[in-house]
């Protein structure tokens, strides 16, 4: 069964956003033009409680772009994004939403981040989506969304270590390159843990 994943396809990750990346809104449209031709679509959603432990705002004297440590991970503090049940937590709203078959929400549990759509940062729970994939008997699984050097990449890893293939859709991708070089090393890091990158304009 042919299978998309579109990760964070959402409004805070969009210019204007309260963590946008970079030309994130170009992605929309791939993804409206894919959806069509994949049997079976799914979606991750960044979705943190208010007060979430990764918002710079939670850590008096931090500031988004700092590090700390958070119950004995290294967290990168962000801004406040992505809050349950605000607009900007909703998807793109130029994302034709309609085909997506089941939505992965990551991030909920106020102490952990969750880069990954299936695991969070301690890989301490699942999102449910590995199981649902499986009981579909999906094992191969193509890719794209934001940000490539967080969400995505560490979504793929992730996959990848569950055993699916996985096919990642740079057109479909922008990252942060919150550190000049990290959207490199991201597909660096995809690519040597077996991603296969499809570079061309369709899938
Ligand atoms: C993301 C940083 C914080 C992402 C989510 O979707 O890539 N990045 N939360
Ligand atoms: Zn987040």
């Amino acid at each position: 069964m042919k299978t998309l994943l579109l990760v964070d396809l959402q409004r805070d990750f969009l210019p204007g956003g309260a963590l946008a990346v970079p030309d994130g809104d170009q992605v929309i449209p791939y993804a409206n033009r894919w959806l069509p031709q994949y049997d079976c679509v799914v979606a991750s959603k960044d979705w943190h409680p208010p007060g979430h432990a990764s918002f710079a705002s939670q850590h008096p004297g931090h500031r988004p772009g700092d590090t700390i440590r958070l119950d004995g991970l290294e967290q990168l503090l962000w801004p406040d994004h992505c809050v349950q049940d605000t607009p900007g937590a909703e998807f793109a709203p130029a994302l034709q939403t309609e085909g997506i078959r089941q939505v992965f929400l990551k991030g909920c549990d106020p102490r952990i981040d969750s880069y990954s759509a299936l695991f969070d940062n301690a890989h301490r729970r699942a999102t449910g989506l590995e199981a649902w994939l499986r009981q579909q008997g999906v094992q191969e699984l193509d890719v794209m969304g934001l940000a490539t050097d967080y969400c995505v990449r560490f979504t793929v890893l992730d996959a990848l270590a569950c055993g699916f293939r996985v096919r990642v859709l740079a057109a479909g991708c922008r990252g942060i390159e919150q550190q000049p070089g990290d959207i490199d090393r991201a597909w660096q890091a995809m690519q040597s843990a077996g991603a296969e990158v499809h570079f061309g304009p369709a899938p």
